[in-house]
C-alpha cells in the first residue's frame, strides 16, 4: 500500500463528504491529510511497522485519521468509504469532478435532469438544457462544456510526480530478480515530461519469460493486458498502465533509445541512418543484414555521427541540428542550484516555522534562500499585513545573526491585484530583498486584460520575480489567458526574472515557455514554493522542466553564487 493510494482514498472521502454537505472542517481534515501523505518521503506503512504512535505525529493527522490509515494498510480499504459510496451514486461523483460543476450543482443536475454520465451532460449542455435550471445560465453552460473536455483530456495522463511514486516500488520489485542485467524506465518518463500517458520499462535479461512472469505477478496489478516473453502490459490498481519490454543485452541501447522516444526524435534519427545506408530500430543498428551496434545508447548516436543527446531534449525541437553543430546545451543540474527563492512558513500557510525552513535549507547546502510569505489579499492563506512583515523581518535578522554561511533574504509573494497594482505598500516593498509577484484570484480576465495586469505589475520597479506565471494546476486548472510573448518582452526590458515553480502540479513556466524566455535572454529562477520542509525536495521537478527548456546554469539565476545572484536582481 503506497502513501498515494491512501491519499486517494482520503480525497474520495472528502469528495463524498462534500456532496453530503458535511462540516467543512471535516472535509478539510481529509484533504489536508491526503496532501501530507502525498508529500511524505517515507512510506507510512513502514512508519507504522517501526512505531505505532509515529503516525499521529504527522502534520494534520490525529488519532482518528491515524486509525483510518492503519485500517487501510491492514485491510486494503476503508469501511467508511464503502459505506458512503453505497449511499452516493458513482455517476454523481463523476459529475462533480467536472471543472465548473462542484458538488452542489452536480447534485442539482443529477436530480432534476437525471443525468448520469459525461456524455449525457455534454449533450444536455449542447442542447442548451442546462441553462434552464435555477442558478445556471449560458456562461456556466459554456464553462461546463469546456470542463468536460478538460476532464477527458486529464483522465488520460498523470503527473510525473505521481508516476514516480508508482515507478519506484515497481522497479525495486523487478530488481529482486537475480538474472536482470539492466533495467530502466524509458518513454516520456525518462524525457521528464510534466505528465506521462503510460510507463515504459525496459529490461535486459537472458530469460524474458521469467521477468515477464514476475512482472505480471506484481501485487499492485489490477489487470494484465498482455503477457509475453518480450512484451507485457499491466494496469496498476491506481489506473496506471505499465508496458514492459525485455530484450537481450546486445539490443539494450537501441531499445532504450527507441522506447525513450519521442517518436518524432526517433524518426529523425532513423532518417539520418537511412542516409548512411544504416537501419536503426529497437533491435539494433544494421548495415545490410550485419549488426554493427546497439548495446549502448551512445552507439546509436555515434552511428549517425552525433554526440549523446540528453533525453529531455529528444522532442525533435532542434536538438539534432544542435548536436550536429556542436551547440547542445550543458543542461542545468540539481547540484548547480545554490538557493531557493520561494517558500512559505507558519507566518502564513506554511507548515514549518521560519527557523525550521532556514535550517532545512542549510542542511541542503544552499548559499541563500528567500522567505516569501503571502500578502493580505490571499486571505485563505492568512496573508501578512505590513506590520506582520516587520515582525518577520526582525525574526529573520535574529536568525541571520547565528548563520554566517547562509544568506536569508527577506521576501514576499505579493499578490497582483485585478488592476495590476500590488498588495503591499511601497515602503515595505522597498525593505524586501526579493519581491515575487503572482496571481491568486480573478483568473477569468480576457487575455488583453490579464496581460495588462501582469505587465503593470512587472513595470513596478520594486518587482524582481514573476511567480508561477500562468497559474495552471496540472489536471485541475487551465492556465489563465496571457500573452506570453508580451510578458517575456516586458520581463526582459524591466529586468524581471521568471519563475519555474517546482511544485509537481504547477511546473509553471512550462518547458516551451522556458525555452521562449531563454531565447529572449530572460533568466529564470527555479523555486520550490515549499509549504513544508519535504517540499524543498521538489526542486528536481523544476530542474527537469528547465532542462526540457534547454537551460544551462547560465540561464538560471539561482545557480549563481550569492553576490552574482544579487547583481541579477533589478535595482
Ligand atoms: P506517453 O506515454 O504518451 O506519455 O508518451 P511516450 O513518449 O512514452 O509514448 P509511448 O508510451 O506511446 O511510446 C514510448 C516510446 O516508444 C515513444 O516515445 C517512442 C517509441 N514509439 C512508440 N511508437 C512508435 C512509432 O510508431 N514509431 C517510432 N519511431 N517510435 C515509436
Ligand atoms: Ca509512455
Ligand atoms: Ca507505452
Ligand atoms: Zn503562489
Amino acid at each position: 500500500m503506497e502513501n498515494i493510494d491512501i491519499a486517494r482514498i482520503f480525497n474520495e472521502v472528502a469528495d463524498l463528504l462534500e456532496i453530503q454537505g458535511a462540516n467543512p472542517f471535516r472535509i478539510r481534515a481529509y484533504r489536508t491529510a491526503a496532501r501530507t501523505l502525498e508529500t511524505l518521503s517515507v512510506s507510512v506503512e513502514s512508519l507504522l511497522k517501526r512505531d505505532e504512535k509515529a503516525l499521529e505525529e504527522l502534520p494534520g493527522i490525529g488519532q482518528d485519521l491515524a486509525g483510518k490509515i492503519r485500517e487501510i494498510i491492514e485491510t486494503g480499504s476503508l469501511e467508511l468509504l464503502r459505506e458512503m459510496t453505497k449511499e452516493i451514486p458513482e455517476s454523481l461523483i463523476t459529475l462533480m469532478r467536472v471543472p465548473g460543476l462542484g458538488p452542489k450543482r452536480a447534485k442539482q443536475i443529477y436530480k432534476t435532469l437525471k443525468i448520469q454520465t459525461l456524455d449525457e451532460l455534454e449533450s444536455a449542455a449542447r442542447a442548451k438544457r442546462l441553462r434552464e435550471l435555477r442558478g445556471l445560465g449560458p456562461t456556466l453552460e459554456a464553462r461546463i462544456l469546456k470542463g468536460i473536455a478538460e476532464e477527458r483530456a486529464h483522465a488520460a495522463r498523470h503527473r510525473l510526480a505521481e508516476a514516480e511514486a508508482y515507478v519506484r516500488p515497481l522497479i525495486e520489485y523487478l530488481s529482486r530478480l537475480s538474472n536482470l542485467q539492466q533495467v530502466e524506465v524509458a518513454g516520456s518518463y525518462r524525457r521528464r515530461r510534466e505528465t506521462v500517458g503510460d510507463i515504459d520499462i525496459l529490461v535486459a535479461a537472458k530469460s524474458g519469460a521469467a521477468v515477464s512472469d514476475h512482472f505480471v505477478h506484481y501485487p499492485e496489478v489490477r489487470q494484465v493486458l498482455a503477457h509475453g516473453a518480450t512484451r507485457s502490459s499491466i494496469v496498476l490498481r491506481s489506473g496506471f498502465q505499465v508496458d514492459l519490454r525485455v530484450v537481450p543485452a546486445r539490443s539494450y541501447g537501441a531499445a532504450l533509445h527507441y522506447f525513450t522516444g519521442s517518436k518524432a526524435h526517433n524518426i529523425a534519427i532513423r532518417t539520418l541512418g537511412v542516409k548512411r545506408k544504416l537501419k536503426i530500430n529497437e533491435y539494433g543498428i544494421f548495415s545490410g543484414s550485419r549488426r554493427i551496434g546497439g548495446r549502448t545508447e551512445l552507439e546509436v548516436f555515434k552511428a549517425v555521427e552525433l554526440p549523446w543527446i540528453p533525453p529531455e531534449l529528444r522532442e525533435d525541437r532542434g536538438e539534432i541540428e544542435a548536436a550536429q553543430n556542436g551547440t547542445l546545451p550543458q543542461l542545468v543540474q540539481v547540484s548547480d542550484i545554490r538557493g531557493d527563492l520561494q517558500m512559505h512558513t507558519t507566518y502564513t500557510d506554511g507548515k514549518a516555522t521560519l527557523q525550521q525552513m532556514v535550517e532545512a535549507c542549510r542542511c541542503r547546502g544552499y548559499q541563500y534562500l528567500a522567505i516569501t510569505d503571502h500578502t493580505k489579499a490571499v486571505r485563505v492563506a492568512g496573508g501578512l499585513t505590513a506590520e506582520e512583515f516587520q515582525k518577520q523581518f526582525r525574526d529573520i535578522e535574529n536568525i541571520q545573526k547565528k548563520m554566517d554561511k547562509l544568506a536569508i533574504l527577506k521576501g514576499a509573494e505579493v499578490d497582483i491585484l485585478e488592476d495590476g497594482s500590488l498588495d503591499l505598500d511601497d515602503a515595505t516593498l522597498g525593505e524586501l530583498d526579493v519581491v515575487v509577484v503572482s496571481i491568486h484570484s480573478k483568473f477569468n480576465l480576457s487575455k488583453a486584460a490579464m496581460t495588462r495586469r501582469v505587465v503593470r505589475a512587472l513595470e513596478n520597479r520594486r518587482v524582481h520575480i514573476l511567480g508561477h506565471p500562468t497559474g495552471r494546476l496540472l489536471g485541475r486548472r487551465e492556465p489563465y489567458l496571457l500573452d506570453m510573448d508580451e510578458v517575456i518582452r516586458v520581463a526582459r526590458d524591466c529586468g524581471v526574472l521568471l519563475e519555474v515553480n517546482a511544485q509537481p502540479d504547477r511546473l509553471d513556466l512550462n518547458d516551451l515557455h522556458v525555452q521562449m524566455a531563454k531565447h529572449a535572454g530572460v533568466k529564470i529562477v527555479i523555486s520550490t514554493d515549499a509549504h513544508r520542509i519535504e517540499e524543498l525536495d521538489n526542486l528536481h521537478y523544476g530542474v527537469d522542466q528547465a532542462r526540457r527548456g534547454w537551460c544551462t546554469p547560465h540561464d538560471v539565476a539561482n545557480t549563481y553564487p550569492f553576490e552574482a545572484f544579487r547583481a541579477l536582481l533589478r535595482k
